[in-house]
């Protein structure tokens, strides 16, 4: 920084002695020469501040999000003003207004509902600060955000319902923990799901309530829902793995066995999944990656010098088994 400083005054020199910079040369003729139009500096990882609006810290997955970001913002040298919203929008909306009145250079958020963004946006964008919506997407006017970063949760859905198929050979009973109500993740794993399962006449959703994708209430609402329907449930689907932790706790303590009289697949992949999956509670589980520091960073920097970015970036997935839980648990980051 000090060294910095120090070459202040020699730069402003150097600028004021380059013939048409200075500003006593009005009349200095315009030209279209890349090589001696003055161009806006370029911004580099070193002095890119970048506001992140995160969701909480209601599971495994957000935790290692939180951790992949924060890392990676180190790593890089990237100033990062983070800010936890403890699962509420209006804590969101907070921070995105706070970020605008620093006047950061890109801002990133997982927006926790996909409603009621709208108003904040267009002051972000009148402001001129680019929004990156990552992990979760939010229902604002295509230009009110430069891209979105994150997995497909309608193609997830329809993964868990497969599986699901498979494992109980087209014939169940099933109750779904569905996640937070507005989240664009559970919206999706919720149509996706039951896109697949129109196929199979003997699959049945008997009950279907949110457990706000914590295990807590992932273990209240199994409780009621194995109160309300008993032994009749033979599969669950929980649309993640912390739901499938509290699903996995009430049906033990109801007397039956998760992973063998009940099925259940969730989703999100977390190390939890991989444990229960070696202990045969878990049937599978849908890879939903967390790690997405390194994509954001990189989509960051592009954006805030106005490079070109696609409008929709996934994240790559796949669905694991308790077969291959032993060889990946021991290098699983999350
Ligand atoms: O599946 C869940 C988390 O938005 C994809 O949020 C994310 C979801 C994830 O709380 O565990």
């Amino acid at each position: 920084m000090k060294t910095w400083r120090a070459l202040v005054p020699t730069v402003i020199l150097l600028i004021l002695a380059v013939p048409g910079c200075s500003p006593k040369s009005p009349a200095a003729p315009l030209t279209t020469d890349p090589a001696i139009t003055p161009t806006k500096k370029l911004k580099t990882y070193q002095n890119l501040v970048v506001g992140f609006a995160q969701i909480g810290a209601e599971s495994e997955w957000r935790t290692a999000d939180t951790v992949s970001i924060k890392q990676e913002a180190e790593r890089l040298g990237v100033e990062l003003k983070f800010m936890d919203a403890q699962q509420k929008p209006e804590n969101q909306i907070m921070a995105l207004r706070t970020f605008i009145a620093e006047k950061v250079d890109v801002i990133g958020i997982s927006p926790v509902v996909e409603t009621g963004f709208e108003e904040v946006f267009q002051e972000a964008k009148a402001a001129g600060i680019p929004i990156i919506l990552v992990d979760r997407f939010a229902d604002v006017p295509s230009d009110q955000y430069v891209t979105y970063l994150g997995s497909d949760f309608l193609e997830e859905g329809r993964k868990a319902a497969r599986v699901m198929a498979d494992l109980t050979n087209g014939k169940a009973n099933i109750v779904e923990l569905v996640g937070t109500i507005d989240s664009a993740p559970a919206n999706l794993r919720y149509k996706g799901f039951r896109e697949i399962l129109s196929q199979y006449p003997d699959m049945h959703i008997i009950a279907s309530e949110s457990g706000d994708f914590t295990q807590a209430r992932g273990r209240e609402v199994m409780k009621s829902f194995l109160e309300a329907h008993g032994a009749v449930i033979n599969a669950v689907f929980a649309q993640n793995d912390d739901m499938g932790m509290g699903a996995i706790q009430a049906i033990e303590e109801y007397g039956l066995r998760p992973g063998i009289d009940i099925k259940i697949v969730s989703i999100d992949a977390a190390r939890n999944a991989f444990e229960a999956m070696l202990a045969g509670k878990l049937n599978a589980t849908v890879e939903c990656n967390p790690l997405l520091g390194p994509q954001f960073f990189e989509l960051a920097l592009k954006v805030a010098n106005g490079e070109a970015v696609p409008k929709r970036v996934p994240s790559v997935e796949t669905i694991f088994f308790p077969g291959d839980a032993a060889k990946i648990l021991p290098s699983r980051k999350y």
